[in-house]
């Protein structure tokens, strides 16, 4: 209770701030754009991760004021490194299972654009599997108005929840991340190896790109260039970080 007062309080105060984790085309080539993630600098707590309020948002709907401010600072950070001459980076921002309810989304999403100046096929929007799958049409409705603007879709945490390759296939997504779990024990498990193998050739057949997180070791990062996995994110090629030190590492 008295973290979701304190959440309340958080956007006035300017507590929330955005991390930024870099993501690759493949081992040794420059950064193609960013996932924007949300953390709390808490004034008793300290820097707190989205798993420990994001849960308290979404129940008490603050999550959408708080996605609202999530997808306009994106969209700045984004106009930003365009002016200082990276365009063709890209964002992707996460979106809750509300969010992806609300009936305002798409307006939100467009103002965002339209406040920054930016091509919308700059911007992804990040819905995970579960969400995506829980009332497919009306999923695919707001997917394919969303697609119509031009934004990009991606399918988060794919490969755990219960997907039908039926629906799959009429998803407007232009990329699959294949959750972690799968990538952890990858060089070691012939089962995530054979999964992660399915999901890159499912991905080339229904030309979705496949993105791997969690890569936290050189040996994972060269199994899924060697998979032919077509973008790669992770601690192991960058870690979530401020604006100042993604320009830094990125460039
Ligand atoms: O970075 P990480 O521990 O930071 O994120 C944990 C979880 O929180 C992930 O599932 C991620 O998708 C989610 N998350 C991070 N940032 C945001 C955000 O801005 N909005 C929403 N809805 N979820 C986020
Ligand atoms: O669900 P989503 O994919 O949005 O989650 C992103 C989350 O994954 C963030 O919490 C981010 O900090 C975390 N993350 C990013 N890279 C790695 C990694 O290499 N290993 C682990 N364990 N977590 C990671
Ligand atoms: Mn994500
Ligand atoms: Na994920």
């Amino acid at each position: 209770l008295r973290l979701l007062q304190d959440l309340r309080r958080a956007l006035a105060r300017d507590e929330l701030i955005l991390h930024y984790q870099p993501k690759f085309p493949g081992s040794g080539q420059p950064v193609i754009g960013a996932e924007a993630l949300l953390r709390w600098q808490h004034p008793e707590l300290g820097l707190l991760g989205p798993d420990t309020f994001i849960p308290i948002a979404e129940r008490s709907g603050l999550i959408l004021p708080i996605g609202d401010w999530v997808l306009d600072r994106a969209c700045a950070q984004l106009r930003a490194w365009h002016d200082a001459g990276h365009t063709s980076w890209s964002m992707a921002v996460n979106l809750s299972p509300l969010q992806f309810t609300s009936p305002s989304l798409v307006d939100t999403v467009r103002d965002a654009l339209q406040r920054h100046a930016l091509d919308p096929g700059h911007l992804t929007l990040e819905v995970t599997e579960t969400t995506a799958m829980k009332n497919v049409e009306a999923s695919l409705q707001l997917l394919n108005t969303l697609t119509a603007m031009g934004v990009k879709i991606a399918i988060d945490d794919f490969g755990t929840g219960y997907s039908s390759l039926l629906y799959l296939k009429r998803m407007p997504a232009s990329e699959l991340k294949i959750d972690r779990a799968f990538v952890r024990d990858l060089e070691n498990n012939a089962e995530d190896a054979a999964i992660v193998s399915s999901i890159v050739a499912l991905g080339r057949s229904l030309q979705l790109q496949v993105v791997a997180e969690g890569v936290e070791t050189e040996a994972q990062r060269d199994f899924l260039d060697q998979l032919g996995c077509d973008l790669l994110q992770g601690y192991h090629l960058g870690k979530p970080m401020d604006p100042e030190a993604f320009l830094r590492q990125a460039t």
